[in-house]
């Protein structure tokens, strides 16, 4: 099997729902020697990526869309097995990081805190659904560098936006750099509320956390 192959029997497995195929790819995947990120990100996710297409254009419902969510979560964490631990010797940093509030969306988050802890970072999680207050109280707590926020939809990507006064009001702002991230963010809303960073994908996350620790 070739690389593309195994890559579209990975998206193949969240389409259909089929979490035994995903297993055998991930199998071929690292007989291959493809690597857990590129699993992840060009199969898994790519697969997610159409049930959103799938779902938006009515061809599925709510109940396929959770249980392709389930088998995906299920999926991840087979593959996240495969990665390499981070150099545990010292901390890249400490990143808070969640889901804000009024969204559940957590696949994305959960794969961007797989990457991150597998680089070294310290992450301090705090869910989904996550009260904003919750952000400020674990990134006080931990004395985080970084505090990240994950928004899915375009009603809670205001959160993003409300976070980043509440952390001027809390006087942690300066001390902190913030990063966003979700499918409705863009530069151009990261550069509108006024975040340090926006990042796609989850591996252009862990450049954007090692850019804003350097600066
Ligand atoms: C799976 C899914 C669900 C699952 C979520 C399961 C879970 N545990 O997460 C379930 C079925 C529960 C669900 C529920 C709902 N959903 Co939904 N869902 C999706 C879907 C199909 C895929 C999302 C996903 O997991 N993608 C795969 C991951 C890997 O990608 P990602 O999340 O974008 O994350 C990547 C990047 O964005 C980035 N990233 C993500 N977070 C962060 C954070 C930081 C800091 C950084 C740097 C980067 C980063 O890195 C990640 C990895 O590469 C999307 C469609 C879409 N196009 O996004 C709709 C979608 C987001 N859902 C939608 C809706 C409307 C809902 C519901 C309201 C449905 C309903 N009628 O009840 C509810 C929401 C309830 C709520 N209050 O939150 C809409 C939102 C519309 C909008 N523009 O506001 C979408 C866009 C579908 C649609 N077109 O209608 N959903």
């Amino acid at each position: 099997m070739t690389r593309d192959e195994i890559l579209t029997k990975l998206s193949e497995a969240i389409v259909d729902n089929d979490e035994d195929a995903g297993l055998e790819a991930i199998e071929q995947g690292i007989k291959e020697g493809l690597s857990p990120v590129e699993m992840i990100e060009q199969g898994l996710s790519a697969g997610m990526l159409d049930v959103g297409e799938m779902f938006e254009d009515g061809e599925i419902f709510l109940p396929q869309v959770m249980m392709a969510a389930s088998t995906m979560a299920n999926l991840v964490e087979v593959v996240q097995k495969e990665i390499p631990e981070g150099e545990k010797a010292e901390s890249a940093g400490k990143i808070v990081l969640g889901t804000v509030e009024g969204d559940v969306h957590d696949i994305g988050k959960n794969i961007v805190k797989v990457l991150l802890q597998a680089n070294g970072f310290e992450v301090y999680d705090v869910g989904r659904d996550a009260p904003l207050e919750s952000f400020i109280e674990k990134a006080k707590e931990v004395d985080a560098d970084i505090v990240a926020s994950s928004a899915l939809m375009t009603g809670t990507m205001q959160f993003q936006a409300t976070l980043e006064e509440m952390l001027k009001d809390a006087g942690i702002r300066d001390r902190v750099k913030t990063m966003i991230g979700g499918a409705p963010c863009t530069d151009h809303w990261a550069a509108k509320i006024g975040t340090d960073a926006y990042a796609e994908n989850a591996s252009e996350a862990v450049t954007k956390a090692r850019e804003l620790m350097a600066m």
